[in-house]
């Protein structure tokens, strides 16, 4: 097979070959280091998120007031949302991004890696600034991650929201800079041969996923800088006594908010599309479609933010709700494509695999109860209710977790050149998938029996069977997360050697050791499908083998 020798890519002075220590990570623009900063700061914030989530569950477990006050599960809820939300869920994708895009397309690093590393260090200090919230006087912020004026205006007065405030500001500034960083390295940096249509998915979805963020986060930045005018300054935006209007905030919130859903789902979707092929041992079904179900789900995302608002009695319930149920088809090619792929394949239930499958259970779950609440008549009797937080929860828990943990199951051979352990990841699936189900299930059923969300305590007694399995459910889910953390440590220190190809995968970064170099890669195969790692394995004959031609070879494609 033909390979093309690389020039070693003129990079810095301060960055040869390093050795991975402490100073070198602090000073580092190197994408990979970047990512796995990434990674670890999102994933410890998933933790600490997680904690408060069983603190909630804890509390809820029975009627009454046990471990706190109101005003304290109010913080703690609304901490808990925050964390996993803005400062968790789309940045976890990131650090993956970071490390792998440039393997995938071939490239030695992104096109702006030291803007990389700018986007790295403000997302950390924004987010130190959300938790110094926690040490203020007051407290940190009470009044829902959504916050709405006029709790987050005139009724909540600590500085723990103001931090909250400026935090969240620096870490959608964060985002921003590194959506330009990423875009641009998708586009500018391919290596010769890697034509749009041959990218993997996962860099498909991450595109999408950043072209969203430049248009969702500077209107939440807006958002922000005028509650914290109307909050420090004296502006009436949102005051209605004053002339201003309290639902303003919510549409610029919610431009933001729904398309964030996406921000947090399309790299997931990517991840899917990598492992479940290679598992199977197909080529992606339908690689297109996927692709154009990408840019569909995008499009729409924009246009549906109303659903929100629906029982705020000032929006067109009609065109909200088409809108949303439109997104039901391109995220139904998704699903499709997925069991297509798996049609007759061959396959292989690692642990990735089983994460992949349990993602697909539990975000098809989530979706379908999210058409149910696209229809007003059935959103307007569940508004507010636990139904909404087991729907939502659905999707982040059941599609961004089950997501995240089939990439780390897949990649963390690749990052550290050891496997993760199959057995305790077996277990670590079943006692995600039994615990994740026992929190969020009953939460539909006491939802739809009018359960209100965000209280801190019910008098009606017959929730509480359901209250108990759910907080039951949630400590299963928390020792799930352990396992998953004990098989780290272990596989770090004595996880078998994984080789460089382990899953005999698809895209470039198979084709580099494990870990890559500094340099990413010592020789690239020539890219002629959107497999080149599979192409080298089991290489095709090309017409004209070595012009880059573009032989269409598999009609599955789509
Ligand atoms: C790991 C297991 C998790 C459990 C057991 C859990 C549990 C909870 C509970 C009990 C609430 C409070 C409901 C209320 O009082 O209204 C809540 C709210 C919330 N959760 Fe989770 N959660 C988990 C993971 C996640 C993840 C991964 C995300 C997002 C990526 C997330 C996002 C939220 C949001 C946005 C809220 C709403 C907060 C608010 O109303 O301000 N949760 N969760
Ligand atoms: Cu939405």
């Amino acid at each position: 097979m033909a390979t093309t020798e690389l020039p070693r890519p003129a990079l810095p002075e301060a960055h040869h070959e390093e050795p991975g220590g402490i100073v070198d990570y602090l000073t580092t623009v190197d994408h990979k280091k970047i990512g796995i900063l990434y990674i670890f700061t999102a994933f410890g914030i998933f933790l600490a998120g997680g904690v408060l989530a069983l603190v909630v569950r804890w509390e809820l477990a029975q009627p009454g007031l046990q471990a706190m006050g109101e005003n304290t599960y109010n913080q703690v809820f609304t901490m808990h949302g925050t964390l996993m939300i803005f400062l968790f869920a789309a940045q976890v994708s990131t650090g993956l991004a970071n490390y792998l895009i440039p393997l995938q397309i071939g490239a030695a690093d992104v096109a702006f890696p030291r803007a990389n590393a700018m986007s790295y260090w403000l997302y950390l200090f924004g987010s130190l600034i959300v938790f110094s919230s926690f040490f203020v006087a007051g407290g940190p912020a009470a009044v829902a991650w959504t916050a709405y004026p006029p709790l987050s205006t005139e009724y909540f007065q600590g500085t723990g929201m103001d931090l909250w405030i400026i935090g969240l500001s620096v870490v959608g500034i964060a985002g921003i800079l590194g959506a330009v960083n990423l875009v641009t390295t998708i586009f500018r940096m391919r290596m010769p041969g890697m034509t749009m249509f041959r990218l993997p998915l996962f860099c498909w979805g991450v595109l999408v996923n950043q072209l969203l963020i430049l248009f969702a986060f500077p209107p939440l930045t807006v958002a922000f800088v005028l509650l914290f005018m109307e909050r420090n300054f004296g502006a009436r935006f949102f005051d209605v006594a004053a002339g201003g209007n309290q639902v303003l905030y919510q549409h610029v919130f919610w431009f933001f908010g729904h398309p964030e859903v996406y921000i947090i789902i399309l790299p997931i979707f990517g991840i899917i599309s990598e492992v479940i092929p290679v598992f199977s041992r197909k080529p992606l079904f339908g690689y297109r479609a996927m692709v154009f179900a990408f840019f569909g789900i995008a499009a729409l995302s924009f246009g549906v933010w109303a659903h929100h608002m629906f029982t705020t009695g000032v929006v067109y319930l009609p065109y909200f709700s088409i809108m949303s149920l439109l997104i039901a088809v391109p995220t139904g090619i998704k699903v499709f494509n997925w069991i297509g792929t798996m049609w007759r394949g061959s396959i292989t239930f690692s642990t990735a695999m089983l994460m992949a499958l349990g993602f697909i259970l539990v975000f098809v779950n989530g979706g379908i109860t999210g058409v149910m609440i696209a229809s007003p008549p059935i959103d307007f009797a569940v508004n507010d209710t636990y139904f909404i937080v087991s729907h939502f929860h659905y999707i982040m828990v059941g599609g961004l977790l089950f997501g995240m943990f089939a990439g780390f199951y897949f990649w963390f051979p690749k990052f550290t050149g050891k496997l993760l352990s199959e057995r305790l990841g077996r277990w670590q699936f079943w006692l995600f998938l039994v615990g994740f189900n026992l929190t969020f299930f009953p939460q539909y059923l006491v939802g739809l029996d009018g359960m209100p969300r965000r209280i801190a305590d019910y008098q009606i007694e017959r929730w509480t069977s359901a209250n108990l399995a759910s907080t039951v459910g949630a400590f299963l889910t928390g020792v799930s997360v352990l396992l998953f953390l004990w098989n780290f440590v272990v596989s770090m220190r004595r996880g078998a050697p994984a080789g460089d190809d382990p899953w005999e995968g698809n895209s470039l970064e198979w084709v580099t050791t494990s870990p890559p170099p500094h340099h990413n890669f010592h020789e690239l195969p020539e890219v002629h499908s959107e497999r080149p790692a599979f192409d080298r394995r089991h290489p095709p004959s090309f017409p004209g083998e070595g012009a880059d031609t573009d032989p269409e070879r598999d009609p599955d494609r789509g």
